[in-house]
């Protein structure tokens, strides 16, 4: 089948992405390894599952009509409701009848006399296109560590990021779960209230901010919806992606009782709001200090043993560089009888027998395992396939030191490859819709320029690539997230370079950039017909 682009991964970018290049005229398919469409939400399906960016704006806006019509239940959707929103979208848009489920891509290789991407999948079938846009998800990839003795226990066992379709019920159960990541934060609470007992295996504590979350206030939609298209600007001017509003004060400059105020005063709003106490939260260090202690002592507030909270305090990272957390009722969850912490950096886990895990320190008997334990994440989905670019140099080989790109768009030795929210953009550091769309548009924009002029080929130069990538760096390295041994820095993965992936210069900075590339005739690409 010969197409004019080809699209993998019908997420949140793949759907709209397949959207934007029919409006193109282009015979395109999105070809997808799941048997449904969702991505993220199609996989994540854990007890709590849950987005922590609010519903109003983890929403597409490119329709009036979808935004203004759709309703959301909760101020933060649960994974249900999301899916539910990403099969509403795909019948409206009438997106079914390209996608090709239960296809996983293995190997894409560009001919460079065809100046072709031609596609195979594990159906055996073989596809080319012009175009290949890679829009396989930033976190796709679960990953479950190497624990010996798993084969030989005789439970069930569970990562939340491949979770049953049919649910898992652990009434009357003995839960281990470990990793107290974002996914374990949101399934620790629930599972807890359901299981016999519950063991957290917890290896580093978390930052964690509660969600407040509740049924979306009708009031609070009505004003949003007022002014959906001025919020959603604002949100593509943001840093984050976002309307949440950033403070422009150092920390410096507010008097130790406004600080104070202005920490219950994030606290009280929730969320990501934590993030934005003070102007130099993220890249001072004294700043985030203030920010960590206060979030400590709030755990302290919540748990009742002392001894449990201090073991809950983060101490080893600066505030939010890990991804934050955000709760309901996580740290409480250890004030109830039948929850247990354990500490797996004073006891590590020797290995899985058949009753259960056994740690340096004790025998825990389980019925079931539930990994929380993350996934390969930004480059993970994109290695995964065998990506042959010029000279049959392949991606893998040209990221082995880490991900290098021009705009977090495309890669240098690989003409007409585009990856949506790629590694060098600001991705996972925002509200990905916000990313998505910005990304999504940019493509289809991009490859109308070159229609009209009949151009066939895009590809960054080198140099390019290279200035963009030392920018990505040079930014991070201005911040505290370096310190992390983060998901961002690849610091989860054994042996992957350590490298702060995402673009950290915010999202509205960074689609000035792209818009200055686009109008000056996509300066840096080099463009051949
Ligand atoms: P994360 O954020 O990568 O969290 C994974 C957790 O699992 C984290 O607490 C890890 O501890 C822990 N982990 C990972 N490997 C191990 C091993 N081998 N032993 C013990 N503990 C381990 O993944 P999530 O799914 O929670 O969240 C991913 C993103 O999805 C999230 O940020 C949102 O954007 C949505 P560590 O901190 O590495 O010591």
């Amino acid at each position: 089948m010969d197409l004019d682009s080809m699209i993998v991964g019908a997420g949140v970018s793949g759907l709209y992405m397949l959207h934007r290049l029919r409006g193109l005229g282009h015979a395109t398919v999105v070809l997808e390894a799941g048997d449904g469409i969702g991505g993220t939400w199609y996989w994540n399906r854990y007890p709590g599952a849950r987005c922590d960016i609010e519903s109003l704006e983890y929403s597409y806006s490119f329709s009036e009509d979808l935004q203004q019509e759709w309703h959301w239940p909760d101020r933060y959707s649960l994974q249900p409701d999301i899916l539910r929103y990403v099969n509403h979208v795909a019948d409206r848009f009438d997106l079914r009848r390209d996608v090709r489920l239960a296809t996983r891509v293995t190997r894409a290789t560009f001919d460079e006399v065809a100046r072709r991407w031609t596609i195979e999948t594990d159906t055996g079938s073989v596809l080319t296109a012009t175009y290949l846009i890679m829009a396989t998800g930033c976190l796709s990839v679960p990953r479950v560590p190497e624990l010996e003795g798993l084969e030989d226990f005789g439970g069930r066992w569970y990562h939340t990021g491949a979770w049953p379709h049919d649910g898992v019920d652990f009434t009357g159960r003995r839960v281990g779960i470990i990793g107290t990541g974002s996914s374990g934060i949101q399934a620790i609470p629930i599972i807890a209230r359901q299981a016999r007992h519950l063991t957290v295996f917890q290896r580093t504590p978390n930052f964690s901010v509660p969600a407040w979350n509740g049924p979306l206030d009708p009031d609070v939609e009505a004003s949003f919806k007022a002014d959906y298209g001025a919020n959603r600007e604002i949100a593509r001017r943001s840093d984050s992606g976002t309307t949440l509003e950033a403070s422009t004060t150092p920390t410096h400059a507010m008097a130790p009782e406004v600080a104070k105020a202005e920490l219950e005063r994030r606290w009280a709003q929730g969320g990501f709001n934590m993030e934005l106490v003070f102007a130099d939260e993220t890249t001072d260090a004294n700043a985030n200090a203030i920010v960590a202690e206060f979030a400590r002592r709030k755990i302290r507030d919540r748990v009742k043993d002392p001894a449990v909270a201090a073991l809950l305090c983060p101490t080893d990272h600066p505030f939010a560089t890990k991804r934050l957390c955000v709760d309901t009722d996580y740290f409480e969850t250890y004030n109830r009888d039948n929850v247990t912490l354990v500490d797996i950096r004073a006891e590590p886990i020797a290995r899985a027998t058949p009753a259960g895990v056994r740690t340096a320190a004790r025998e825990v008997a389980l019925d079931d395992i539930v990994f929380a334990t993350g996934f390969d994440a930004m480059t993970g989905a994109l290695m995964a396939v065998d990506i042959r670019g010029r000279g049959g140099q392949s991606l893998r080989a040209a990221w082995a030191a880490g991900p290098r790109s021009y705009l977090g768009l495309m890669v240098a030795g690989f003409p007409n490859l585009f990856t949506v929210t790629g590694p060098g953009s600001p991705s996972v550091l925002s509200n990905m819709m916000t990313s998505i769309e910005q990304h999504v548009e940019w493509i289809a924009a991009c490859l109308g320029h070159l229609r009209d002029r009949h151009i066939r080929l895009i590809e960054p130069s080198a140099e390019t690539e290279q200035r963009w990538t030392d920018h990505v760096r040079e930014v991070g390295d201005q911040t505290l997230y370096p310190r992390a041994n983060s998901w961002y820095m690849g610091a989860n993965i054994p042996g992957k370079p350590r490298v702060f992936m995402p673009y950290v210069g915010g999202v509205g900075a960074y689609r000035t950039i792209c818009e200055g590339v686009a109008e000056h005739g996509y300066e840096g690409f080099a463009l051949a017909s």
